[in-house]
């Protein structure tokens, strides 16, 4: 079996630096030569920047996005999706429109005689009570109820800085990597019980191949900077950077 996980592209509604363009197009040509290449791709969380589809409307800056996993989909790979902590508003688009799997916490799957766990991660990090409550709250029937009834583009501007607080780009380097050490603690943990072999997670924006006691931990980078991807082919698992050419 030929698996891809890839997580945090952060594909942007609104574009903030010139480089989110460059991005998207880099993004965009991967996911193109992807198309035919996978039998399971795994969206690990944070795929998109904010998600919401509205009772008639969808983020049509995303176009391009759907388009390209239409045609994975088309050429017979299964896709699942895992919700992030930038995207996990989903309503009926994805599984009606794209037949895209959703998945809130994590997904596992057997292939290959390996048991691989796929999370995003940010439900694992430590000393983070903020975010935790923050994640809580942001999820409530009630908030989502709120926001599905304002217009997409005040909701929108909204949810930009919403997610720019959960990004909390100003926290100490430190502060964030002991955080993220949780990650790896989860990984472990499922590993020790017999839960996985592999476990994959994203939300750090580092990819880690890391060979654990029994198992491996790994997480998928991110494509701001990284541009990084996990496969699994046959059972064996390793970490993947997409050099981009420019256009086919
Ligand atoms: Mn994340």
């Amino acid at each position: 079996m030929r698996i891809c996980i890839i997580s945090d592209i952060h594909f942007k509604y609104k574009r903030n630096a010139p480089e989110d363009r460059e991005n998207e197009a880099i993004v965009l040509r991967f996911l193109e030569k992807a198309i035919g290449k996978y039998d399971l791709l795994i969206l690990a969380g944070d795929i998109f920047d904010l998600w919401f589809d509205w009772r008639y409307a969808i983020v049509k800056q995303y176009f391009p996005l759907l388009v390209r996993l239409d045609e994975i989909r088309r050429a017979g790979c299964r896709i699942v999706h895992i919700s992030g902590n930038h995207d996990f508003w989903f309503n009926d688009f994805l599984p009606e429109y794209l037949n895209v799997e959703l998945y809130d916490r994590s997904f596992s799957i057997k292939a290959d005689g390996k048991k691989i766990h796929v999370c995003h991660g940010d439900e694992h990090t430590v000393n983070d009570l903020r975010y935790q409550v923050y994640r809580s709250f942001i999820r409530l029937p009630f908030i989502r109820w709120i926001f599905s009834l304002l217009h997409p583009d005040l909701a929108l501007s909204i949810g930009s800085l919403l997610s720019r607080s959960s990004r909390g780009r100003k926290k100490d380097p430190n502060i964030r990597s002991k955080q993220q050490g949780g990650l790896v603690k989860h990984a472990q943990s499922l590993i020790k019980r017999g839960k996985a072999d592999y476990v994959i997670m994203g939300h750090s924006h580092h990819p880690v191949l890391k060979k654990l006691d029994g198992g491996v931990y790994a997480n998928c980078g991110d494509w701001i900077t990284h541009h990084s991807f996990v496969e699994v082919i046959g059972g064996e698992i390793s970490i993947n950077y997409y050099i981009d050419k420019g256009v086919i």
